[in-house]
């Protein structure tokens, strides 16, 4: 009998209260959860001992986009075999069990989604890091389409506590604003790594009421002040913001990346005098790392805390700052960049306002010493035009800066963050991203891995990723074909995944066409539906053509705000229904846009993708992941010169990824003479597609919409100069090379092999190498197994 066999009985009636014949496959997936959980206990508490001993570091993040915990578990603790058969007894199969978790989605998207690879990196590398962030009620939205528009839906992802998180009582911090009082209280996932004992740990704070209930105001008139009172305090917590790249300037926002940062700090502190005993020597032990300017509040808090408790003196106190902050910038759009009103801190954290004015202070001051002009000094001040500048903040007082991609750090140094480098040239550093190959690879793509391990002879390159190198020049016409067999299975999974989920049929038999991202104009989603409608018409022009049978799928959320976002979900959803309901392009051309897109769902798509569009504007997409996952299960690239899209192609060779559109570095030069109407006019099939969204042939429900999407092209206004992101300057280019890789699909050997080639070479895009660098060249932290 299988060892799990015995126990996952006995949890699954304990979990159901019945027998099992009673059970729901939700009381499996929670009754083995639980029993996963138990199995790693142990080595867990050992992992959290021995990090306390030496050199550690902490990833502050408001963002975790974990997805599903159960299936990774199982596999980094060897158990999969043994949970199948278990179920497998009570007839039950367990992928159907694994689809019954829910994804923890704490996040917006590549920013959450690369913190949630990073702590599967470093328990892999057996490195002492906790990640630290917010325990939010609310995950991201759930989405939906109603008549083709975006319908947003809470997503409460543990209500009824979820197995993965323990609730630590006894670790809770007191956080104070200057009009509440919150107990803050943690709630630790475990992070298990593959091929090591070790556990490591993300910190999860949820907010709660000091005293569960006020009883003197509940027995006196003020009932409902007190309720109302405690209901502020549950509120922190409640929801994450679901916005990437443009922030809300919203106070209970700024009041959850406090929160978050002041819990995690007093409790690093804590832990730094218990193991020991001076606090003068926590920058020593301590390196922070700030994804983006969110946990920016840690720097002056921890100066308040070193200040006010620890009895430090301003010197004193900033030394040991600037021994422990790094900062990681992961974006270089303008209205991304956090502010908050002065006013607003004056508010909720006075002593933190005043902490952040004697910075300014001292800043201009040595500015000026220095030399340097008052305009320049104004700028880059903390404070300045009513506003906290957090960005400022961050590289006044970190010692290391970096940027996410090559290209996106060069971005940094030469414009966004300019003036910084020009003071302190030696704190700027590139780290590119990277995904882990766990998730993304082995445990999303077993047929793909099943194929590695054989041609290895091993499977060492699930934690050494460059071993794929060495079997590049194994490729050959068989393991190509069995390449794109693989691709061909993987399609077919997705295809009754997707009936299964949402009832839609999709030909198997056909290139899948991938974008999968964050809805934003810069992104050039637009850019890729403006192709399809031209190709649709084309069609439509000559029946006969010939044309490879094509599915082209979309995954976005457009920020609920996000007008413009939304028009173009909008479109595509109107796109879709006009060619998948046509006789004349049925089968050859299908639009599929999956629903609430999400960590889960990118795991059933990416291993059945051929192309992997990666379209933004050169200079806007700082980095990137979804590129490496892709490149990873052999799609082969689309895409513009940006991002670590860049870096691809420099790993494959311009031979083995198709690119187009202007480069970077000839924008300003293109820009200067640019004239949207112009293209409107000359490139082939452009008037006919952008007339398209005003003349009927789609709807956009009466709303104006389309109109505006298309008055944005062509004309602008006042604000606005047209075509932003030059989606009509690069759309005749993207035009072309996106025919040509069509085409090119025919040559099945051909294309395996260039397949073949992006996954040997994908190496350097897996997040065991960046976090080793980050280990290396910032954090000074070694590996430290606990066996
Ligand atoms: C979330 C909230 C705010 Cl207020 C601002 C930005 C975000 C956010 O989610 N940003 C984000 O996801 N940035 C992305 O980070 C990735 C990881 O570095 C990059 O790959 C990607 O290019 C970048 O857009």
């Amino acid at each position: 009998m299988s060892e799990l066999t015995q126990p996952l009985g006995a949890f699954t009636r304990s979990v159901s209260g019945v027998s099992t014949s009673g059970s729901s496959l939700r009381d499996y997936w929670e009754g083995l959860s639980e029993l996963t959980m138990s199995r790693l206990a142990d080595n867990w508490e050992a992992t959290t001992k021995k990090y306390r001993e030496g050199q550690r570091a902490s990833y502050f993040s408001a963002e975790f986009l974990m997805g599903r915990a159960l299936l990774n578990n199982l596999v980094n603790l060897g158990l999969v075999d043994d949970a199948r058969k278990a179920l497998e007894d009570y007839g039950l199969n367990l992928t159907d069990v694994l689809d019954e978790e829910p994804d923890a989605a704490l996040g917006n998207g590549g920013l959450g989604r690369l913190a949630a690879c990073f702590m599967d990196s470093c328990a892999t590398l057996n490195f002492p890091v906790v990640g630290y962030g917010i325990l939010y009620r609310y995950g991201l939205f759930k989405q939906s389409f109603v008549d083709g528009f975006q319908k947003e839906e809470p997503d409460p992802w543990m209500e009824n506590g979820s197995p993965f998180v323990v609730r630590r009582d006894s670790e809770s911090k007191h956080v104070k604003f200057a009009d509440m009082d919150v107990r803050a209280v943690p709630y630790d996932m475990p992070i298990t790594g593959y091929g090591t004992a070790n556990v490591n740990t993300l910190r999860l704070w949820k907010a709660e009421p000091l005293e569960e209930f006020d009883y003197d105001a509940f027995n006196s008139q003020r009932f409902t002040d007190a309720i109302v009172e405690r209901e502020r305090v549950n509120d922190l917590c409640r929801v994450l913001y679901p916005n990437d790249t443009t922030y809300e300037g919203k106070v209970l926002r700024v009041r959850q990346q406090y929160f978050f940062c002041s819990a995690s700090l007093q409790c690093l502190i804590a832990e730094h005098k218990e193991a020991h005993g001076d606090i003068r020597s926590f920058g020593e032990y301590n390196s922070i790392q700030l994804n983006d300017t969110h946990p920016v509040l840690a720097i002056p808090e921890l100066m308040r805390l070193l200040m006010d408790e620890e009895g430090l003196g301003w010197e004193d106190a900033w030394k040991i700052v600037s021994q422990t902050f790094a900062y990681t910038n992961h974006t270089v759009l303008a209205e991304a960049l956090e502010t908050w009103e002065t006013s607003i801190f004056t508010k909720l954290f006075p002593r933190i306002y005043d902490i952040v004015v004697e910075m300014d202070r001292r800043f201009r001051a040595e500015l000026a010493e220095a030399g340097f002009h008052p305009g320049k000094i104004e700028y880059m001040a903390p404070l300045s035009g009513g506003l906290v500048h957090m960005a400022w903040i961050a590289c006044y007082a970190s010692f290391s800066i970096n940027g996410v991609a090559a290209i996106h750090s060069e971005i940094l140094k030469r414009d966004t963050l300019h003036d910084w480098y020009d003071i302190w040239p030696e704190r700027f550093n590139n780290k590119t991203n990277g995904v882990t190959p766990r998730r993304w690879l082995h445990n999303c793509n077993p047929r793909l891995a099943a194929l590695l391990t054989e041609v290895l002879g091993d499977d060492s390159w699930v934690t050494d990723l460059d071993k794929l190198a060495t079997i590049e020049e194994r490729g050959n016409a068989d393991i190509y074909r069995r390449l794109m067999e693989i691709k061909a299975e993987n399609k077919r999974d997705f295809a009754r995944w997707i009936k299964r989920r949402d009832g839609i049929d999709i030909p198997t038999d056909a290139i899948y066409d991938t974008i999968i991202k964050r809805l934003h104009e810069y992104k050039r989603q637009l850019m890729n539906a403006l192709y399809i409608l031209d190709l649709y018409f084309r069609i439509k022009d000559n029946p006969s053509m010939e044309v490879p049978p094509r599915v082209f799928i979309f995954g976005a959320k457009a920020a609920p705000g996000y007008k413009r976002a939304k028009a173009i979900i909008k479109f595509i959803n109107e796109v879709a229904k006009l060619v998948n309901n046509d006789a004349d392009t049925r089968g050859k051309i299908t639009v599929l846009f999956v629903e609430n897109y999400n960590v889960s769902p990118a795991e059933h798509i990416i291993p059945a993708t051929d192309i992997s569009e990666q379209i933004s504007l050169a200079g806007k997409e700082a980095s990137g992941t979804g590129n490496m996952k892709f490149m990873m299960n052999g799609a082969l690239t689309l895409g513009t010169m940006d991002g670590a899209t860049v870096e691809i192609v420099d790993a494959v060779g311009e031979e083995n990824a198709y690119i187009f559109g202007a480069r970077e570095e000839e924008l300003p030069e293109l820009r200067a003479h640019y004239n949207p109407r112009e293209q409107y006019e000359t490139v082939p099939g452009l008037k006919r597609v952008l007339d398209a969204l005003v003349d009927g042939t789609v709807s956009d429900g009466g709303t104006g919409e389309f109109h505006d999407l298309l008055g944005s092209l062509l004309d602008g206004s006042s604000w606005e100069t047209p075509d932003v992101y030059y989606v009509l300057g690069d759309f005749a280019d993207y035009r072309a090379t996106r025919d040509r890789m069509a085409a090119d699909y025919a040559n099945q050997e051909e294309w395996g092999r260039k397949a073949w080639i992006n996954i040997c070479r994908s190496g350097r895009f897996s997040s065991d190498r960046t976090i080793a660098d980050y280990g290396r060249d910032i954090w000074g932290v070694k590996a430290t197994p606990i066996k």
